[in-house]
């Protein structure tokens, strides 16, 4: 199953990596921060037309278009490409993330990330790679370590707040660093690179895949409330390994 996903994925990385002119190919803008480009629809297109002919029985979800989240059985959650600001301005750090569920669960995910051919992955129960080497949180305090965030650009309301938490966790933590995409975060965080990320109205496709991903590497995946993520509405989320996990909640 998840071989076949990363085949896929993998395929579907050519087109990012093929692209130029992105800034002139937006064919959506809502407000000064939230863009669309020919290329979220084409990478979206061949997802869902080769992993509808891999998986006949499976719905589809993606950032790309109207979505139905009231499915039940097998269904792909799909962002085409996460960091889609970084992707328009070559900045080189975005993903493809895949999503496989069943009901509300993920069972399998895949985060691609093109340009430096780092391909994360997990199937539930099974733990959680990068390029099929076995993957594990740090052990790292937040106190000695790293934090990831991300800024809601989307959510203007969200940013006094996002800021205000920011500027706690710099004060606590080694530093803080921004990629611009979730899914990568959340894999960075798996790896044991950094110890935390938080951000403020993620969608479900930002960070399905990541969420088995970070979990099966053995993270915490919660929201802001200490409730499980959902895959159907907007989270706050926090993705962290344990230890650095009750550290970050005392900052809330
Ligand atoms: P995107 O590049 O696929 O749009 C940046 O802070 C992170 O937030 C990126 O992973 C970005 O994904 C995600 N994001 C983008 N649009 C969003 C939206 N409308 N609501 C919530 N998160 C969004
Ligand atoms: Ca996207």
């Amino acid at each position: 199953m998840l071989n076949k996903i990363t085949e896929i994925v993998k395929e579907a990385g050519k087109i990012i990596l093929s692209a130029h002119n992105q800034e002139n190919t937006v064919t959506a803008k809502e407000g000064k921060k939230n863009f669309v480009t020919k290329y979220d629809v084409a990478v979206q297109e061949f997802l869902f037309k080769e992993l509808g002919k891999a998986f006949p029985d499976a719905q589809f979800i993606g950032e790309e278009g109207e979505n139905d989240f009231s499915t039940d059985g097998l269904r792909f959650i799909i962002d085409p490409i996460d960091g889609t600001t970084n992707f328009m301005q070559d900045y080189r750090c975005s993903c493809i993330s895949v999503a496989l569920c069943n009901n509300n669960d993920v069972i399998a995910g895949v985060v691609y990330n093109p340009y430096t051919d780092e391909l994360f992955s997990a199937e539930k129960g099974k733990g959680a790679n990068l390029n099929g080497n076995r993957i594990k949180v740090s052990e790292r305090p937040l106190s000695d370590g790293l934090a990831l965030f991300g800024t809601s650009p989307y959510h203007p309301e969200n940013t006094d707040e996002t800021f205000a938490l920011l500027r706690k966790v710099f004060d606590f933590s080694r530093d803080i660093r921004r990629s611009g995409s979730a899914a990568y975060d959340i894999c960075t965080v798996a790896c044991g690179r950094c110890e935390v990320f938080f951000e403020k109205g993620l969608q479900p496709w930002d960070i399905a895949a990541g969420t088995l991903i970070l979990k099966e590497a053995g993270g915490v995946a919660l929201n802001y409330q200490g409730r499980e993520i959902s895959f159907s509405a907007p989270n706050d989320v926090v993705f962290a390994n344990p230890k650095a996990y009750k550290e970050f909640i005392t900052l809330l």
